[in-house]
């Protein structure tokens, strides 16, 4: 038992030192992610998903943009004196290790004027803009029925 915790103690004293001489930087991961079906004609859609930092410097999320948009946003919801209204992220700051969830009621990707009706099935290219210049492609699902973590 003793002689494992060493063992482990020493591998991680090896692990700091390493990323000790490189270049600190965070990574974005985006999972699970999906844009829920609006009627057709509809001019505001709102996307969801989990974003993740698996790197080891704090990530700041812009902004996003999608050709399949004109606009797009990140957004909050707040309740203001029992008013649930939305309003504009300007910066997300995602640390080391945590994740974000973007769900419906909290945080959520808000894409206006649709170039065309999004449909389900289809997958929508979304682009993360992250303040260090870095863009972060992904793709969002429309499916037919929200998901059931939803
Ligand atoms: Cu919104």
């Amino acid at each position: 038992m003793n002689r494992s915790h060493r063992w482990s103690a020493w591998v991680g004293i090896g692990v700091l030192a390493m990323a000790g001489s490189a270049h600190a930087a965070g990574k974005l991961g985006v999972v699970d992610a999906w844009i829920r079906l609006a009627p057709p004609g509809a001019s505001m859609l709102a996307g969801y998903a989990t974003l993740s930092n698996t790197g080891d410097a704090p990530i700041t999320v812009l902004t996003v943009q999608s050709d399949a948009f004109r606009m797009a946003s990140l957004h909050e919801t707040i309740v203001d004196k029992g008013v649930s209204k939305m309003r504009e992220i300007h910066r997300l700051v995602i640390a080391p290790g945590a994740t974000t969830t973007l769900e419906p009621g909290g945080k959520h990707l808000m894409l206006m004027q649709p170039r065309h009706d999004i449909v389900a099935g289809e997958k929508v290219d979304v682009m993360f803009l992250l303040n260090d210049g870095t863009r972060v492609e992904t793709h969002f699902d429309v499916p037919a029925a929200d998901p059931d973590n939803s």
